[in-house]
């Protein structure tokens, strides 16, 4: 009798936990270089499906009052994958540097609890510095905690704020993915992948400073391994 009101116990603290599990909502901040996939993300997690390109006048912009950039408003997606939900509040925010430090300010002011870093594979064929700067300079502001603040509330918030993961992704992996990278995945280490490479030494200042990192793939055009991705970083 008490073996049998013990396992619905645990029956019901496990669907407590899936029934959490798909109404909570998570703040993710996603930022990375111009053109490397961030709108096609946006837009993909609101609705999954046949994502057109973007052509290069369609960049992401924001609107200045005086001399200060508005910043995005975070809309609301449900993450779908092989039966599990996940709820994420994120906002689309442009990747020309002159949008870097409103990374920062979105960051901050939303608490983002999840981080992530998009690039692609430019950052490897040696067109990608500012992919590569666009890293050093979101691990500096975590490292350093010398967030810009917009007003006393993020200044309050910005003092103790630090995210509980940050998110590498490689972005259109069906431009990258070789023999090797299929091998990779197979086994369960990409993170190994050379795509990685120049972004190593800024995911150990991460590591040192006590913030965990992962790293994964996606081709967000085709929708592959989205979903995934975003879970495994959530359920970190
Ligand atoms: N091959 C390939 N192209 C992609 C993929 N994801 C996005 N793209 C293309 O990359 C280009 C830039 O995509 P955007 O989503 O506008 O990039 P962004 O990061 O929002 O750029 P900014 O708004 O300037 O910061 C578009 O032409 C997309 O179609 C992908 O997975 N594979
Ligand atoms: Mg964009």
């Amino acid at each position: 009798m008490a073996a049998m009101a013990g396992s619905a116990l645990v029956g019901a603290a496990l669907w407590g936990q899936q029934i959490y599990n798909n109404w909570k909502s998570r703040r993710v901040g996603i930022y990375g270089a111009s053109m490397v996939g961030k709108t096609t993300l946006d837009r993909y997690m609101t609705t999954p499906g046949e994502m057109e390109e973007i052509p290069i006048d369609e960049r992401t912009d924001h609107f200045k009052i005086l001399t200060r950039y508005v910043l995005p408003r975070p809309t609301r997606k449900r993450l779908r994958y092989k039966g599990e939900r996940r709820v994420v509040h994120s906002a689309d925010v442009g990747g020309e540097d002159r949008f870097w430090n409103l990374w920062i300010d979105d960051m901050v002011a939303r608490q983002c609890e999840y981080v992530v870093f998009m690039f692609d594979d430019r950052a490897f064929a040696g067109q990608g510095i500012d992919q590569i700067g666009g890293f050093r300079f979101l691990v500096d502001s975590l490292i350093r905690r010398q967030y810009r603040y917009r007003n006393v509330k993020s200044w309050w918030k910005g003092k103790k704020y630090s995210p509980r993961l940050v998110l590498l992704v490689a972005n259109k992996a069906d431009r990258f993915f070789d023999k090797k990278a299929a091998q990779l995945w197979q086994e369960g280490r990409i993170g190994e992948h050379k795509i990685f490479d120049p972004f190593r030494d800024d995911l150990i200042r991460l590591q040192k400073a006590g913030i965990p990192t992962q790293r994964n793939f996606m081709a967000t055009r085709i929708g592959w391994n989205v979903e995934q991705a975003l879970m495994d970083m959530i359920d970190y």
